[in-house]
């Protein structure tokens, strides 16, 4: 029985891994196509964590089966006590407390990059806003300022773009928000650094876009800064990655990655009359 449940945890163990192989390259389960200028390090990040990982598991599932084969049982073997081996235990915990710490540290320095560096001045500034359950997306408008909000002013029944307060409570006295546009998809132009600011109007939502390989908490009471740039046009989801209430699963949005140009046209367009 030993020798076949030895065997057995490293068939288990190679299934395992075809399977993944198998299905990363032919279906599709992995990441989709990154589109930011930060995504090549944070993927090779990942997968740096994930060959870490892996030698971890293939270590284990390889030891595991070797003491099943060489522990079993012969027979007539009585069991023994066994208080373990200190100097063995501090080595394995030591090579895998290193191991996580220098992960983490070069973990860091890709995460900081994008979270604690200011944006460059001339960003694209956008604002997004979370609440149970859409996403909405705010455009300072032509004089490049963001019109004062207050959650006293917030009102859901009407969410056209020339609505004041509207959802996101735009004070209407405030000059600054006459020109704000805000819409549920968001609209940004390519090769362009955008300056990303959440909020959350009623509980924590999670802005999650894949392609862009970016995925922060939205809190309710914080503005939250993001900033990446998007090197590929194209239609992408977005995500609330934190679960938020009963219709979580329903709350996505797509973002439009677009030329300079069409940017300028879509704005224009959108500018509340
Ligand atoms: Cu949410």
């Amino acid at each position: 029985m030993g020798r076949l449940l030895a065997i057995l945890i490293w068939l288990i163990t190679a299934g395992t891994a075809a399977f993944f192989a198998w299905s990363k390259t032919k279906t599709g389960w992995w990441f989709p196509e990154a589109i930011s200028e930060h995504a090549a390090a944070m993927d090779s990040q990942f997968n740096l964590t994930w060959a870490v990982v892996a030698v971890a598991f293939f270590g284990a599932q390889a030891a595991l089966g070797y003491a099943v084969w060489k522990f079993r049982s012969k027979g007539n073997e009585r069991a023994t006590y066994s208080e373990g081996n200190t100097r063995i235990e501090i080595v394995l915990v030591a090579i895998t407390g290193i191991v996580f710490i220098a992960l983490a540290i070069t973990g860091q320095r890709v995460w900081a990059n994008l979270h604690l560096n200011q944006a460059p001045p001339d960003a694209v500034q956008i604002e997004a806003t979370g609440q149970q359950f859409n996403w909405y997306f705010r455009h300072p408008g032509a004089d490049g300022r963001f019109g004062s909000t207050s959650p006293k002013l917030y009102d859901d029944t009407d969410n056209s773009v020339g609505a004041r307060p509207g959802p996101l409570g735009i004070d209407p006295k405030d000059p600054s928000g006459k020109d704000d546009i805000f819409g549920q998809t968001l609209v940004i132009p390519i090769n362009r650094p955008i300056n990303l600011t959440l909020r959350a109007k009623d509980v924590t939502h999670n802005f999650y876009a894949p392609a862009l390989r970016l995925k922060q908490d939205a809190v309710p009471g914080l503005k939250i800064n993001l900033h990446f740039t998007a090197t590929k046009e194209g239609k992408y989801e977005i995500a609330c990655a934190e679960l938020c209430g009963q219709l979580h699963h329903q709350m996505r949005a797509y973002m439009r990655v677009v030329s300079q140009a069409e940017f300028e046209k879509w704005l224009s367009e959108n500018a509340p009359k």
